[in-house]
């Protein structure tokens, strides 16, 4: 098991677009073993292939007070959704950031689990926020995007001053 190290945004391989795992075979599940060792010692609560430089659409989450409730979610895709709800969102690729993003309130999604095997699973909540914040790292997506252009032009500047001063 290994901690992986996190690109932070504004990074350009965060752009990148993830493509479908074919087979989830032993590289896959020792990847998500990282990825999720990764996310505890950070801490967050979910995590995207992207965010480790693997473009793959992979993403796990653990939005329990516990920390033991890992969900993995291989190729998800969001097949409904419905309302909307406003969330304080952070991401581990711009450390120190929170603001309010605007997204569904509840998501059905489907997806491949550890074991390769499809389930479908009704999200709300945070549960929710987080399926879709992960899901837009997978198309290259960072949540600064729904940011105005001079919130996010501070913020952009913020990280490049905080890399050039560490
Ligand atoms: O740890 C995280 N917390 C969080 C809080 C509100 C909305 C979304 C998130 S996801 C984030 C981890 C992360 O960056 N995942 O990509
Ligand atoms: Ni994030």
């Amino acid at each position: 098991m290994a901690i992986l190290d996190i690109l932070n945004y504004p990074d350009p391989r965060l752009h990148t677009v993830a493509k479908p795992v074919k087979e989830v075979d032993a590289n896959i599940r020792r990847l998500i073993e990282d990825m999720a060792v990764t996310m505890y010692d950070a801490p967050g609560v979910g995590l995207a292939a992207t965010q480790v430089n693997q473009h793959i659409q992979l993403l796990i989450i653990d939005t329990s007070e516990t920390k033991d409730q890992l969900q993995v979610f291989i190729n998800p895709r969001i097949i409904e959704k419905s309302g909307v709800q406003e969330y304080e969102e952070g991401c581990l690729s711009v450390p120190g950031v929170y603001e309010s993003v605007t997204r569904a309130e509840i998501v059905k999604v489907e997806a491949l689990d550890k074991s390769g095997k499809k389930f479908t699973l009704i999200a709300e909540g945070l549960l929710s926020v987080c399926i879709q914040h992960e899901m837009d790292h997978l198309l290259g997506k960072v949540f600064v995007e729904y940011l105005s252009p001079l919130k996010r032009n501070r913020i952009k500047n913020r990280m490049l001053k905080l890399k050039r001063d560490r």
